[in-house]
């Protein structure tokens, strides 16, 4: 049998491999965006990946810590279809496997993803079919060449005639560069095309077409996907709670200092899920089921929110992985309905102690019902953010917000089943990977300015930064310079227990290298302790500490 040149052998592995995702994504889009099998293989890899590859990942690449994962596995899956078109020269069976396996691997990410029926498997299913027709038609098309070339003398005999007319395969039609001399003693030379020859233009024309479709049936899919107009249903909604938050003192932040401004913009929120593309519901299309031990089950949608009284209030939500001075709190006016009086109004039966949530790409939240239920927890089914329906990436239409709690155990974004039940019966996301069932956020505190290794000139200096201890408020801000007496810092005006305090405390520096701890004491009393833990399972701790030098 010929074998296929290098480059034609990899382009029909890699163009195959290209058009079964692409058939993939559009059938997705057709049935369900979430059934896109390289979306589905990227959101199961994130629900494999061991908690400390995740941390490691979050604390490396931040925010974009999913476009990476999904460049890697672009990467690999381009490298394993160029490679097995590197093992198809002879035979098309290497590239059919890998087609066939990447089709495998796909249909058992979309049956592992929680929230996807059997019916998604089509999308799988499509891109196994045409990734194995592509690639045994490129295959094909690559050795029957009509101007094919020579092949090797011992192979001849399994040639059929139809493909090597003698007459056709000149051995002066091979040039150096496809099968230097040296390499190839004549005897076994194995060149298959007369180059430039009129099979390789129609491999290569061919080729190019195929690798057109794939890229506008990718874009089909991605736009038909991405047709439910969530901007559209966003931009259509006014919001006009009845209690409005109070005005922020102008006196709150410290931002001159160095610190945040105390009010986060929408586009600068932080922002951690698992979610790889954001999910798009409607708010007309949105619905939440409220069940589980409960006296009636409740099915509410979005204008029975917009019906309740809505409330604002400026709360700072923070996340568990965050390290000592790490970047993950914001803060913002959440807009919203009392979550208690929907509870109340399901009625929560005795025994029950947690709120399972899911939202609508399968994530899972397990929430005390006492912090719910407490009076005054403002806990919140949010609908908007600083006076806005909530963004796509912040969980519109509908997610959670309980003041207090870190996120992974409140603040359910895409939000559309509640389920009351005991921490006895459910682990949540987090929770099946070790985290804990019960997190109250952490008195803590963080210094802007100096940043580490910063230098700044000696003599006066201004440090600043923030402290947080929502539910108890922050009483106290500490620091110390290289280890000496704590001195107070002068807080910003208190917003609310709920947010975030600003500090700042003016220092007089003498040349050289520093180092600066601080610490919050909240209002129960507790000062921050200086044992150092990592953010897993239930919040990191330890006095955030900067190096830095002052310099004359
Ligand atoms: N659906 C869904 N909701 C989620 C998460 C998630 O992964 N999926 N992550 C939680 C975590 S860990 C945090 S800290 C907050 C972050 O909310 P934000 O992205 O709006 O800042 O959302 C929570 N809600
Ligand atoms: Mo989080």
């Amino acid at each position: 049998m010929p074998r296929l040149p290098l480059w034609a052998a990899a382009a029909a592995g890699l163009i195959a491999v290209g058009a079964a995702l692409a058939a993939g994504h559009l059938v997705a889009a057709l049935i369900d965006p979430f059934a896109s099998p390289f979306l589905a293989v990227g959101n199961t890899a994130i629900d494999l990946t061991p908690h400390p590859v995740k941390d490691f990942a979050i604390r490396t690449f931040g925010e974009d810590d999913k476009l990476v994962l999904l460049a890697g596995m672009a990467f690999v899956i381009a490298a394993a279809a160029v490679v097995a078109g590197l093992l198809s020269r002879r035979s098309p069976a290497p590239g059919t496997i890998l087609a066939v396996g990447l089709g495998v691997v796909g249909v058992a990410a979309v049956l592992a993803r929680p929230t996807l029926g059997t019916i998604a498997v089509l999308a799988p299913l499509a891109s196994l079919v045409v990734g194995v027709v592509v690639f045994r038609w490129l295959h094909r098309l690559a050795r029957r060449s009509p101007a094919g070339g020579t092949r090797p003398v011992e192979d001849t005999a399994d040639t059929p005639a139809t493909d090597t007319p003698a007459t056709d395969t000149p051995a002066t039609d091979t040039p150096a560069t496809d099968t230097p001399a040296t390499d190839t003693p004549a005897t076994t030379r194995s060149v298959d095309w007369a180059v430039p020859g009129l099979g390789r233009r129609r491999f290569l024309i061919t080729s190019t077409a195929v690798a057109a479709a794939a890229g506008a049936t990718a874009a089909a899919g991605q736009f038909i996907g991405g047709r439910v107009d969530v901007e559209a249903s966003r931009r259509s909604i006014r919001l006009t709670p009845g209690v409005t938050a109070p005005p922020i003192p102008a006196g709150a932040d410290f931002a001159g200092d160095g610190t945040p401004t105390f009010m986060t913009s929408n586009a600068d929120f932080y922002r951690v899920d698992t979610a790889l593309s954001v999910p798009k519901t409607r708010a007309q299309d949105w619905r939440l089921r409220v069940h589980g031990m409960v006296d009636r089950e409740l099915v509410l949608t979005y204008d029975d929110l917009l019906n309740r009284p809505l409330v604002e209030k400026t709360i700072s939500l923070c996340c568990v992985s965050n390290e000592v001075g790490g970047p993950y709190i914001s803060t913002t006016n959440f807009i919203g309905v009392s979550l208690s009086d929907i509870l109340a109004e399901a009625g929560v039966r005795p025994g029950a102690d947690q709120l399972a949530t899911r939202s609508v790409d399968g994530w899972t939240c397990g929430t005390p019902i006492d912090d719910i239920m407490k009076p005054g927890s403002d806990a919140l089914l949010a609908i908007g953010m600083n006076g806005e329906p909530l963004p796509a990436e912040h969980g519109f239409p509908v997610r959670m917000v309980v003041p207090g709690l870190y996120g992974f155990v409140s603040a359910t974004k895409w939000l559309v089943d509640a389920e009351v039940t005991t921490f006895a019966d459910f682990d949540s996301y987090w929770v099946k990977r070790d985290w804990a069932q019960r997190a109250p956020i952490k008195t803590m505190s963080r210094v802007d300015r100096p940043k580490a290794f910063e230098r700044v000139p000696a003599g006066k200096f201004v440090a600043a930064g923030v402290a947080w201890a929502q539910r108890r408020g922050v009483e106290k801000v500490e620091v110390r310079v290289d280890g000496g007496s704590w001195q107070a810092a002068t807080l910003s005006e208190e917003v609310n227990i709920d947010t975030w305090r600003m500090w700042r405390v003016e220092l007089d520096l003498p040349t050289g290298s520093h180092t600066l701890e601080v610490r919050a004491t909240d209002r129960t009393g507790y000062t921050q302790t200086s044992e150092r833990a990592e953010p897993i399972p239930d919040g990191a701790s330890g006095w955030h500490t900067i190096v830095f030098t002052a310099q004359p």
